[in-house]
């Protein structure tokens, strides 16, 4: 696929975003292979995790249509390369990435998660925050004055925020989604389903059958 091409279908499937070209972080230089991109429209954190799940990217090598989400950062090296790739480049200082605290946590460290539910381990918090103030639940990286460093902000999440939602810039991850498998309990009931409707159409057959006798 030409590279004006894959542009096109990105440009169409975020036609509503404004949004830098997807940069890999290749698995040769230690990556995971996965796309990232900062998206420029600002948005409160809710938004921007919405509009990160519903895009997709066809990456340069091909036919792979890539999932999007909230960028989780999950190491040191993936916070230097996001910090690398977009630094400067952000609609204010800070982006939003997928981490949360869900409503009535511990605060203000309790129960942070990321948006794919991946282990949540390595954090790169600024030496004041997470501080909650006045109920931030959602998760930012700066990627100028502080450098890489994370806040909580309000992102729209919780009910409870006492001043209005952030809206900022966003980095969205883009990788490949497991292809989907049934359980052998999915595949047992299906065919259980299968043999009811069967013999309930077969009843049915014979009482039309004897009616008309
Ligand atoms: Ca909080
Ligand atoms: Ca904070």
């Amino acid at each position: 696929m030409t590279r004006s091409l894959q542009c096109t279908i990105i440009l169409m499937m975020l036609s509503s975003l404004v949004v830098a070209e997807p940069i890999e972080w290749p698995v040769s230089e230690g990556g995971n292979g996965h796309y990232y991109q900062l998206a420029y429209s600002p948005a409160i954190w809710s938004e921007a995790k919405s509009n990160a799940e519903v895009v997709t990217y066809i990456g340069e090598k091909g036919n792979l249509a890539m999932k999007g989400h909230l960028a989780t950062i999950t190491s040191e090296d993936e916070n230097t390369f996001i910090l690398n790739a977009f630094k400067t480049k952000g609609f204010n200082s800070s982006s939003w990435i997928g981490g949360f605290q869900p409503p009535e946590s511990s605060e203000p460290t309790g129960d942070w998660r990321w948006v794919t539910g991946e282990p949540w381990e390595f954090t790169n918090w600024n030496r004041t925050e997470p501080n909650d103030s006045a109920g931030e639940d959602c998760l930012a990286i700066n990627l100028t004055d502080y450098p890489g460093q994370w806040a909580d902000y309000h992102g729209g999440l919780n009910p409870e925020e006492q001043t209005p939602s952030v809206r900022s810039s966003y980095i969205i991850e883009y990788e490949n989604s497991e292809p989907t498998t049934l359980s052998p309990l999915a595949v047992a009931g299906l065919l259980l389903l299968a043999l009811v409707v069967l013999l309930l159409l077969a009843y049915g057959g014979l009482a039309l059958i004897r009616k008309r006798k």
